[in-house]
């Protein structure tokens, strides 16, 4: 097993990881910014080091810094937990190449996945369904694009291929508008990430997001723990998730997961993975991989009793999948509620000092938080502070159980999304499952 582990995160998910390591007697060292010494993780771990100013880009963001952090510190491996560095092909590599473990896929495959049209290309051969699209850049042909958009049929979405999480990508519902709209996508493409390759696919106008959470060693094993939905969303970020995923084709859903699992295998995936889809009419469509540890990890934890972050870190020390897929059983329910310090109509992040924090308790419960009577949330990094998790035997049971705990909680001092949370697991088109991605948009008018 790995002997210490940096975090190179913030928030929950440091205490998150910080807790599996403890678990597992491996030693922690957490790495902050100026303004977050008095993080709950940073105080429970064995070690801290504070690796410069608030703005992420001169924290957490900072490589050379995360690298001399793991130096002084004689760490093993770096886990980036989700969001910041995790999913940066080029931090994974220097972490490898100064002789640490970095805890996720090889910089390849991060590389792989980073871009959209290889990431499709690899699961179309795979045999992982795929949306109808270009498979592969827009031509720079404009009688080649409309030719191809006239193939797929309208309306279409042109996506920046290093894009991904709904940035730089646009809906095309004519001819008249499609190379106006590539070459828009392109440019805007080009000054957000430095690479203005798009692709085509058919536009889904009603689908859900449901997402496979997959396991794999690198050594050829691989499983999936899997579904979850998590349609809910209000752009573009998730607002609260579910496992399984309700509703779905019982033929298309074990067709899908399998292929998940044996795309793992092929592309020689290591550690925890998701393959997001959009689903619509009993058919899966892939659109991007996800290849680190995922927010909505604990309602995939919940209905399987798998400590994900655990078997990264088993996975990341060298050992073999100790879970065969026979002995992955799905039980239960489970739905999170992101909590986030918010506006509740402008949903402006409201940072601030939280006088008193309750958190909710019982069966069933869990709430995964590094909040605390008394910490201010600052300004500078994202608003969500907590998650609250709840699993039940039914559907029913665990949104009933979700409607209690958001009762019971209590943040003083700032201004949080908990009556949405209220409002949504008491919706009767949510509870009775299925809803699709503009659900909650249109819900709050906008
Ligand atoms: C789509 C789509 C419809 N058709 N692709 C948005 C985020 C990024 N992960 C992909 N996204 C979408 N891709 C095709 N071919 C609709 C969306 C989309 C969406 C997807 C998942 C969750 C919420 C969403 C909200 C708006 C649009």
């Amino acid at each position: 097993m790995l002997d210490k582990v940096l975090i190179a995160n913030r928030g929950e998910i440091a205490l998150r990881i910080l807790r599996a390591c403890k678990e597992l007697g491996i030693k922690t060292v957490a790495v902050h910014s100026k303004i977050d010494r008095d993080l709950l993780h940073v105080r429970l771990a064995d070690e801290s080091i504070c690796i410069g100013p608030n703005p992420s880009k001169d924290s957490y963001l900072n490589i050379p810094a995360l690298i001399s952090a793991a130096e002084l510190t004689d760490t093993s491996a770096i886990h980036p937990g989700y969001g910041f560095l995790a999913e940066n092909a080029d931090f994974a590599e220097q972490v490898e190449r100064s002789g640490f473990i970095f805890i996720g896929p090889k910089a390849e495959t991060i590389r792989l996945m980073g871009d959209k049209v290889s990431a499709i290309k690899a699961m179309r051969e795979a045999n992982v369904p795929t949306v109808p699209g270009s498979n592969g850049p827009v031509p720079s042909d404009p009688e080649e694009c409309m030719r191809i958009a006239r193939e797929i049929g309208y309306p279409v979405i042109v996506k920046a291929a290093a894009g991904g999480g709904g940035r730089g990508m646009r809906v095309v519902h004519n001819e008249g508008s499609l190379l106006k709209s590539i070459s828009v996508t392109q440019s805007e493409a080009g000054s957000y990430f430095g690479d203005s390759t798009v692709y085509m696919e058919k536009f889904l106008t009603n689908p859900r997001h449901v997402e496979v959470q997959v396991l794999a060693d690198g050594q050829g094993n691989a499983i999936h723990l899997y579904d979850r939905d998590c349609s809910l969303q209000r752009r573009h970020q998730k607002v609260l998730e579910e496992a399984p995923a309700p509703l779905l084709d019982p033929d298309a859903r074990a067709q899908c997961l399998q292929a998940c699992v044996d795309a793992c295998i092929k592309i020689g995936y290591r550690g925890a993975g998701t393959f997001e889809f959009l689903y619509e009419d009993g058919r899966f469509y892939f659109i991007e991989m996800n290849t680190r540890v995922q927010v909505e990890h604990p309602v995939t934890e919940m209905v399987t009793g798998i400590d994900i972050v655990k078997e990264q870190l088993r996975i990341a020390s060298g050992l073999p999948l100790s879970i065969k897929q026979e002995d992955v059983k799905l039980k239960g329910h489970a739905v999170e509620a992101r909590i986030n310090a918010e506006d509740p109509k402008t949903f402006m992040p409201s940072p601030g000092k939280v006088n008193y924090f309750h958190a909710p308790g019982g069966m069933g419960v869990r709430v995964d938080s590094h909040l605390y009577s008394g910490y201010s949330v600052p300004p500078t990094y994202d608003s969500m502070i907590a998650k609250v998790i709840c699993f039940a035997d039914t559907r029913e049971g665990a949104l009933k159980r979700l409607e209690v705990a958001l009762d019971e909680t209590f943040i003083d001092g700032i201004k949080t999304n908990i009556d949405l949370q209220k409002d949504l697991v008491t919706d009767t088109n949510f509870i009775a499952g299925g809803v699709n991605i503009h659900y909650l948009e249109k819900k709050l008018g906008l």
